[in-house]
């Protein structure tokens, strides 16, 4: 392991960069997973590492949707199994979702090695090794999904998803929860709740959110649910980006 001190001024940033190489070490994550991290730092640096209020609204609506659903489910791939292992699994305890790993790049040994971690970390059950049905629209190896998971699913939470899949979700209609940190990117653009983010922000503080509207009633949610514009927190981030500011 290599020790970051606290006081460095990119702390954070240091530590979740040894997230992802241990993470490749480990067999979780593919190496273009190292350049998507990359893409991704370039752009919460712009945003100035920091969960912007519109955002922070929208992980609300994140956290109400996944409270409302039928059945939700977090897809996990490479990457936030490598940032995030504790917390995906807390969210999916404050929300009754279920676990399933899904892999832009699929093979079946990364597969393992992510319910590996996953479980070493003390999830109870996760899916996607059983990958019985398809997403219509997609090729062979990137629509695999478990029937009784995401295919099922009404509710998907899907953390840097690649633009065809974000879309063919949305297309079976289910209702999409994209984190991604670039605005102009395809999959939080059609997403119903577009979280311009950082995972390692994201996760924790839609647990917050959760938690917080646990005892809340179906109608209350749906409230929290009504009142959200997708387009706003679109706007309000690339703006952000372009002028540095709120
Ligand atoms: O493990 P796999 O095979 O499923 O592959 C996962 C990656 C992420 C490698 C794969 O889906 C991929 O290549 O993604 P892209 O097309 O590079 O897109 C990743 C998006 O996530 C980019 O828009 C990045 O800006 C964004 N991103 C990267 N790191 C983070 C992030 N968004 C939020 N938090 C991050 N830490």
């Amino acid at each position: 392991d290599i020790e970051v001190p606290e006081s460095h001024p990119r702390y954070q940033s240091l530590l979740t960069r040894h997230r992802i190489e241990d993470g490749v070490e480990k067999g979780i994550t593919s190496p273009q997973g190292l350049i998507a991290q990359g893409r991704g730092e370039a752009f919460d640096y712009l945003l100035g590492e920091r969960t912007l209020p519109s955002v922070d609204r929208a992980e609300r609506v994140a956290a109400a949707h996944l409270l409302r659903a039928r059945h939700p489910v977090l897809s996990v791939n490479g990457n936030v199994a490598a940032l995030v292992p504790d917390e995906l699994i807390t969210l999916a305890e404050a929300t009754g979702a279920d676990l399933e790993v899904n892999l832009f790049n699929r093979t079946e040994e990364r597969i393992h090695a992510i319910v590996d971690h996953l479980r070493e970390h003390g999830a109870c059950e996760v899916k996607g090794t059983t990958a019985d049905e398809r997403i219509p629209g997609l090729d062979h190896e990137r629509a695999k999904v478990d029937a009784d998971g995401i295919y099922d699913a009404d509710v998907v939470l899907v953390p840097l998803e690649d633009g065809d899949r974000a879309q063919a979700l949305a297309e079976m209609g289910k209702t999409e929860l994209v984190i991604d940190l670039n605005p102009l990117s395809r999959s939080p653009q059609t997403a119903a709740v577009p979280i311009i983010d950082n995972v390692i922000r994201a996760l924790p503080n839609i647990t917050t959110h959760a938690r917080d509207l646990a005892d809340a009633s179906s109608d209350q949610l749906d409230d929290v649910i009504a009142g959200f514009d997708p387009e706003t927190v679109l706007t309000e981030t690339e703006r952000a980006i372009r002028t540095g500011g709120d």
